[in-house]
């Protein structure tokens, strides 16, 4: 008899008819073959054997760059469950419209079977997916991302117990260019791009999309959030879980190198994307990466950036989309230094400053998470490690502090709810608009929001140890347009204030919005900056609030009743703290 996986394997193969069906087996020698694959193909590159060991370049299709959001859609039969900040389409007719596409889509190609787990081979929390493509680079880029293959074939036995998604390239058209969820059957149809976020099927759509649907009914939380920890002088390490919305820095939060190093303070990585965590027996919220690799914007990294993920990109490393130096080294811009003569753009063609960014800007390098000199030893604990504290952020250029911590949990729930950002080019469409962005999670939600934010306080009434809920702003400009906050290893003193906090120290001021930090509770030696731009990093503006209680108001309203009665309440409160604050 057919075990699950091969019958759904038969089917796929029916539909989408490729010349052969291969199973992936997760080795070093398979890798090799789809980069030889890849390399034939004329799109991927070698780079410089002796100071890139291992690593290439692939290009892209030039349309086929970032998430496409206005493509993906949740399947569910009744288009409320997918609520208002998703598109939808009836399960029925999604199948119908996009299953002409598939249909005979591999012809002339081969079909790569790809099990994978999502989390550590030996964790409870870690969950099996399984991905056919027709991409030697999907199947080259899951085997750095995922445990891949034969692991995951072991742990899947003969149960059925998968998510199953289909991927094909199509004919990489962006007008027949779409990804499909299925939450009540946990399945994904991808098809028309291999973009990471599009074509990687394990990590948004299935550790966010999908997952986020298993966990809401099973009591769980999958979110778009880093996780690191913070080791204190001491040697005591406390973990923080962080949500921002994609390319606002969450990978070099995650790696950075700490600009409190000599006092004692470090930060250790165990995730940059991707959270999947359960209420543990010690009553704490227990997190893990499902990841195995980090898939990172390339634009911005540098030295002074992100230096220990620049030490990990020297071997074993997939480029996307990056420029290409005369030394056949890949090169981006903010890799430090001025951009090298002789240089091939992302494009393939001889660059000059008159053609735009050498590297697209969501350009991307895929690297082994165990290379970073910061992975934790915790990075792949079976049972995860205890988050002791939420953070939310974004890019505001206005508005938002520096730092705050909420007043409670269901106050905290509300900031992640109503938590803004400004776009950036993760995504196709405008870069730089403000918008509503959840818990970071707008495009990686499978249900209905409102539901979400209900899900997030029940967690709330379940999690013995509800931990702190904070809100950090990196962006923050002055009038003069500059950013006022250094940013990068610096972000490390912000960290040690929300330790303190949740230790119950760190000095405090109660504002309207929650507690701001008292300048005397941030340690700020050794950094430079002015008394002015501390005051107006730690400012809460009655007026911004004004309109942005004003916005928040208008976003919410789209849930119209089925958004949770405490999230009125709180933003009910919040108006009348300022009220009080103007009649005081
Ligand atoms: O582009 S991905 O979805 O893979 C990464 C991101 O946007 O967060
Ligand atoms: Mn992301």
């Amino acid at each position: 008899m057919a075990t699950p996986l091969e019958s759904w394997v038969e089917e796929a193969a029916k539909l989408t008819k490729p010349d052969r069906v291969v199973y992936c087996d997760g080795s070093a020698a398979e890798y090799q073959r789809m980069i030889e694959l890849l390399l034939r193909a004329g799109d991927t590159f070698t780079l410089n054997e002796k100071t890139y060991p291992n690593c290439y370049l692939h290009r892209s299709t030039v349309n086929d760059v970032a998430r496409t959001e206005h493509l993906t859609f949740i399947c569910t039969p009744d288009k409320d469950e997918a609520g208002p900040t998703n598109n939808w389409m009836d399960p029925d007719a999604a199948k119908h419209k996009v299953g002409a596409l598939f249909d005979g889509a591999m012809r002339g190609r081969t079909m790569y079977v790809v099990p994978y787990i999502m989390g550590a081979v030996s964790s409870p929390i870690s969950k099996v997916g399984v991905e056919v493509t027709d991409s030697p680079y999907v199947v080259a880029s899951m085997y750095i991302m995922s445990r891949m293959g034969n692991v995951a074939m072991e742990r899947l036995g003969s149960s059925g117990e998968f998510v199953p998604g289909l991927h094909s390239l199509g004919d990489l058209d962006p007008l027949r260019r779409y990804i499909l969820h299925f939450p009540n059957e946990r399945l994904i149809w991808s098809i028309g791009s291999g973009y990471g976020g599009n074509a990687l099927l394990g990590k948004k759509c299935f550790a966010l999309r999908i997952a986020s649907v298993m966990a809401r009914e099973q009591g769980w939380m999958a979110e778009h959030m880093l996780i690191l920890g913070l080791e204190a002088p001491g040697g005591k390490v406390t973990y923080m879980a962080a949500a921002f919305p994609s390319a606002c820095g969450k990978t070099n939060l995650a790696m950075m190198v700490s600009a409190l190093q000599s006092q004692g303070y470090r930060v250790w990585t165990v995730g940059d994307d991707i959270a999947w965590m359960r209420i543990g027996d010690d009553g704490y919220l227990h997190a893990i990466n499902p990841e195995a690799g980090f898939f990172g914007v390339a634009p911005g990294t540098g030295m002074l950036t992100n230096p220990n993920v620049m030490e990990a990109l020297r071997k074993n490393t997939l480029f996307t989309n990056v420029a290409l130096t005369a030394e056949h080294e890949p090169w981006w811009e903010g890799i430090g230094g001025p951009p090298p003569a002789g240089m091939i753009n992302w494009k393939g063609e001889p660059w000059e400053p008159s053609k735009g960014p050498a590297a697209h800007p969501n350009s991307r390098y895929t690297v082994p998470a165990l290379q970073s000199p910061s992975i934790s030893q915790k990075w792949e604990a079976p049972e995860g490690v205890p988050i002791s504290a939420f953070i939310f952020g974004g890019r505001r250029a206005r508005v938002a502090p520096l730092v705050y911590e909420s007043f409670d949990w269901q106050h905290g729930v509300f900031v992640g709810a109503t938590m803004a950002s400004e776009t950036t080019a993760a995504a196709t469409g405008d870069v730089g608009v403000t918008r509503r962005d959840p818990m970071a999670m707008l495009p990686f939600c499978g249900y209905n929001m409102a539901d979400y934010f209900g899900h997030w306080l029940e967690m709330g009434k379940r999690i013995p140890h509800p931990r702190k809920i904070f809100h950090v702003n990196w962006f923050r400009k002055g009038a003069d347009g500059k950013f006022l906050w250094p940013g990068y290893g610096e972000n490390v003193r912000v960290l040690k204030w929300i330790l303190e906090r949740v230790e119950g120290r760190g000095a405090a001021q109660e504002t309207p919005i929650g507690y701001v930090p008292a300048k005397s509770g941030l340690t700020l030696d050794g950094l430079k900056i002015s008394d002015e731009a501390l005051n107006e990093l730690l400012r809460v503006n009655p007026a911004d609030w004004e309109n942005e209680l004003e916005d928040s108001k208008q976003f919410l309203s789209k849930f119209g009743a089925r958004l949770p009665q405490e999230i009125c309440e709180e933003h009910a409160k919040l108006s009348k703290r300022f009220q009080h604050l103007v009649t005081a």
